[in-house]
């Protein structure tokens, strides 16, 4: 049987971050994103999340170009074609190129709805069996080291399993080497989002000595070559990001040696079935994997739970709880995080429900398509 979807709309939000997110690249303070809900003959809704900025640091996409790309071509192929199962759809949005984030936004939201009207937890839906996952935390660029150190105490002191530390060329060595110095066993990683060349493969192999889990995108976002010489020349593990955009990607990172870890972002990949598959290589390879995270609200939050149920998440990801993001998330409950661990919820669908009133408030505009 397939997916009678009825309606598809856009809801387009801006939110205030509790902490304001710095990179490499920039700080972010508020965030702007859609909401996908795709709703069913019997009113039956599903959610996604776009993960895409309003500016376009860390892939090409943005704000902007995912609602084009949803508007004026993948909705159209969605109420041009039958979906039988939500694997049907990344199919169906291949004759479009890249865009992943938009695709993957629309992509959830059937994912979301398939897994209601099956009356199951979408974890189950995309063959996850974890009833509790582990997650990690990211933190920003801070102003001054001892700023670092403090709030890694306190999320340390929150349970948190691992802790990535962003890095950028002068803020980096010196940094590290005083988080390892005052947390002699702590997991840690550190995340470059591709601020260096190889002309830094010296300064970098410094990391060896620091006993990191992994070292995230050092060098240029759609590059794989430089990173298999420093990965050669590192025994620190090299994990990708930005540079893993499908199976096919991790397929070639992993013959030519560039990396030992995959960060898989659903929306990077363009949506959950592109993950699974990913993670299904993984998983068939010995190549450990986790769930990267993108800021998201309550809803993109819950997705990413619900795949890293999958056997071959077997790091912490970056799925903090809500409140490390926001005053108030988008969901009830919101994503809550104890001794390291989010308990994965048993109801259909992501889960969590959308709180309307929340939603509304966050709203700045609504689009909605109808299906004949
Ligand atoms: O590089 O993993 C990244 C946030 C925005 C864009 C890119 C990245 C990140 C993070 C934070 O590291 C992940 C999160 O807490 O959601
Ligand atoms: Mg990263």
């Amino acid at each position: 049987m397939s997916i009678p979807i009825k309606q598809i709309k856009l809801h387009k939000l801006s939110m205030r971050l509790n902490n304001p997110f710095t990179t490499s690249f920039g700080t972010l303070k508020d965030k702007e994103f859609f909401i996908t809900e795709a709703v069913d003959e019997d009113g039956k809704r599903g959610f996604g999340e776009s993960v895409a900025f309003t500016s376009p640091w860390y892939t090409e996409e943005t704000v902007k170009t995912n609602e084009h790309i949803m508007e004026d071509f993948l909705i159209p192929i969605l109420q041009k074609n039958t979906i039988a199962h939500p694997d049907d759809v990344s199919s169906l949005f291949s004759s479009i190129r890249r865009n992943n984030m938009a695709k993957a936004a629309l992509e959830g939201a059937i994912w979301d709805l398939y897994a209601k009207r099956e009356n199951m937890p979408l974890s189950e839906a995309l063959g996850g069996t974890k009833k509790n996952i582990d997650v990690g935390i990211s933190i920003g660029i801070q102003p001054t080291t001892q700023d670092l150190l403090d709030v890694i105490e306190k999320y340390v002191r929150e349970g948190y399993k691992r802790i990535k530390i962003k890095i950028k060329p002068g803020r980096d060595i010196d940094v590290l080497k005083e988080v390892r110095y005052h947390f002699p066993d702590l997991p840690i990683m550190a995340d470059a989002n591709s601020a260096y060349t190889l002309q830094d493969i010296e300064h970098l192999k410094k990391m060896d000595e620091l006993n990191l889990m992994m070292l995230e995108q050092p060098l240029a976002h759609d590059d794989i070559v430089d990173h298999a010489k420093l990965q050669a020349a590192m025994d620190t593990p090299i994990c990708l990001d930005e540079s893993i955009h499908s199976l096919e990607d991790v397929k070639k990172a992993n013959q030519l040696g560039s990396c030992k870890i995959i960060n898989i972002k659903i929306g990077r990949v363009g949506g959950l079935t592109e993950a699974k598959r990913i993670h299904d290589y993984c998983e068939k390879n010995n190549i450990p994997v986790w769930c990267g995270g993108m800021l998201e609200a309550g809803v993109g939050r819950a997705h990413n739970v619900a795949l890293t149920t999958l056997p071959q998440f077997i790091l912490p990801g970056d799925t903090a709880g809500s409140s490390h993001y926001w005053q108030e998330d988008i969901i009830q409950p919101e994503v809550e995080v104890n001794q390291g661990l989010i308990h994965v919820p048993d109801k259909p669908g992501i889960g969590y429900e959308v709180d309307e009133k929340i939603l509304k408030k966050a709203t700045i505009d609504v689009k909605t398509f109808n299906f004949h």
